[in-house]
């Protein structure tokens, strides 16, 4: 039996579908290839794998945009693959959560074909419509997040439609209760054939204002880069009407009801904020009733990584998440890959993973991150991100850290396939491959299994309290406790070797961290980005 709350504190491994493992040579990832490539990840100690979206999809956002959500897309495989995918995971002991999105659909789902084709049919209130201003504009300022207004004029229907992503991703009306008892029976779908949570896309999306009230405006000094890159005029509004309504709430609860109907599984829900994020994901994952986790964007960010900033942050949420749970990464698909949006040397990207798995809340790592994989340089001409493609060369879009996966040096496109790569293999990357670094205890892949195993070990990482001790932008001095146990956690942010003062206690260095520092009393030399973990005495 397992335990119901397996997923507090748990590691969970993000698989990218399109960039793991190609079995069948027409360049594209797919499950049978993450079937193969499963015991590599159990290796890591991690509990859980995260499946980006797989279900049937015309790939316009690369499968965020889905077209048959009871379905796997053909490039990927099929449902009896995805059983067995769910098998041999189950068997090596890992859970298996995947990416529902159902803020909004393709424009492919048969759901929209017919909602578009008259303001009279059966599925005509499924999508947000609306007519236009008397001038022709949209009805109102929002924006959507790749760009442009968030309304496109539809000439069958003679109406504007939502769309907070692509114009080919309309947002379905969760208003609507038919849809909300569609999507929940879908939500059973999967639970019936054994995935044991989800990662929902959006959930800060999933309700509008009625009214369709009119954005405010930020100031300059207001704007904040946390959901997108400043050269998106998309920050430059407070979008207080397109998204986070109370109705949110309710559906979430309803959504959570369906998941205690298969006990131990679980709910990570994406909300990416650059205003008021503490005070929307407490709202969302408190009171036990709604999402079990949020996953935040503080670490994802531009922000260099400083021992206050991280301060702050945990302190953040340490006042506002009440008896909710936090979700951290540092990388994604979405987002430049630490290591290079932190600049981070070797000794940086090992004192990043330290921190990372030292926080509490549950935790996401994404594919290639245990290998310490840079972010790929990738030219104009082979860009795929749509998002890219709008916004180059000012942003490069999503490409660069979605190439893919790298296993073994000596192969053609670095094992991935024997086909053509949808995205070419970064040449940088092929030196760290999993071949590479597999029997290597040094390696940062030997460095992560090592650090994910300390944290296992020690229960006060998943269940414990967190307090932060001290910060300067170069240190940070974190203190977790749990049942008896109470472990101080040190890091050095900085170039240049210092000292940090140790809280009051006897304190020895924890034998099986993987940093050997020492303490001298109660002070700690850091080496430059080194860390220091201690267990109190007594
Ligand atoms: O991302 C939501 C989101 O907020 C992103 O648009 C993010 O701000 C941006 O990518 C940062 O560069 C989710 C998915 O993770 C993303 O891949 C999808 O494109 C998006 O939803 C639409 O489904």
């Amino acid at each position: 039996a397992t335990d119901p709350d397996w997923w507090r504190g748990a590691v969970i491994y993000q698989i990218y579908p399109r960039s793991y493992q190609d079995s069948n040579g027409d360049g594209v990832g797919d499950l049978a290839g993450i079937i193969h490539r499963l015991p590599h990840i159990a290796s890591l100690g991690v509990d859980a794998v995260w499946i980006s979206p797989f279900m049937k999809s015309p790939m316009l956002d690369f499968g965020y945009d889905v077209s048959d959500y009871r379905d796997v897309d053909p490039m990927f495989g099929t449902l009896g693959d995805f059983d067995a995918l769910i098998e041999r995971a189950h068997e090596l002991g890992l859970k298996v959560l995947i990416d529902l999105v159902i803020s909004h659909s393709s424009e492919d789902h048969p759901w929209f074909k017919e909602s578009r084709a008259s303001a009279d049919n059966a599925k005509s209130d499924w999508y947000v419509w609306a007519d236009a201003k008397p001038d022709g504009s949209p009805p109102n300022n929002w924006l959507s997040i790749f760009g442009g207004s968030a309304w496109e004029w539809d000439g069958e229907r003679m109406q504007y439609y939502l769309h907070n992503f692509l114009t080919s991703q309309p947002d379905l009306n969760l208003h609507n209760m038919d849809v909300q008892d569609e999507l929940l029976d879908i939500t059973r779908f999967w639970l019936e054939r054994g995935v044991d949570g989800f990662r929902l896309d959006t959930i800060n999306f999933y309700f509008h204002d009625k009214q369709l009230r009119d954005n405010p405006a930020l100031l300059p000094e207001e704007r904040n880069d946390k959901t997108a890159p400043a050269v998106n005029p998309y920050n430059w509004q407070n979008h207080l009407y397109s998204k986070n309504q109370p109705e949110n709430l309710e559906f979430l609860k309803r959504f959570r009801a369906v998941l205690d109907e298969f006990p131990g599984s679980t709910a990570v829900g994406e909300v990416g904020e650059a205003q008021r994020g503490m005070e929307i994901q407490a709202a969302y994952t408190s009171d036990g009733d709604k999402v079990h986790m949020t996953y935040g964007f503080d670490f994802l960010a531009n922000q260099p990584l400083s021992g206050t900033h991280v301060a702050q942050v945990l302190n953040d949420y340490e006042d506002g998440i009440g008896d909710g749970w936090a979700c951290w990464a540092f990388s994604n698909h979405d987002v430049v890959r630490h290591p290079s949006r932190w600049h981070m040397d070797e000794a940086g990207l090992r004192l990043a993973a330290a921190l990372l798995l030292s926080l509490r809340g549950s935790v996401c790592l994404y594919q290639g991150e245990e290998l310490g994989l840079p972010e790929a340089y990738v030219a104009f001409e082979d860009l795929q991100d749509p998002y890219g493609i709008r916004f180059w060369p000012k942003f490069k879009g999503r490409d660069g850290c979605r190439t893919p996966m790298v296993w073994n040096r000596d192969n053609h496109n670095g094992g991935f396939t024997e086909g053509k790569p949808w995205l070419p293999v970064a040449m940088e990357h092929v030196n760290r491959a999993v071949s590479v670094q597999d029997d290597d205890a040094d390696s940062t892949l030997g460095f992560y299994r090592a650090m994910i195993a300390f944290r296992a070990k020690h229960p006060a990482f998943a269940k414990g309290t967190l307090t932060v001790h001290s910060a300067t932008p170069e240190t940070l001095v974190i203190t977790r406790a749990h049942d008896g146990e109470t472990l101080v956690c040190a890091f050095n942010f900085g170039g240049e070797e210092t000292s940090v003062e140790l809280p009051d206690g006897d304190w020895t260095r924890a034998a099986d961290a993987p940093f050997d520092t020492t303490e001298q009393g109660q002070t700690v030399t850091l080496a430059p980005h080194g860390a220091y973990f201690g267990v109190l005495n007594g």
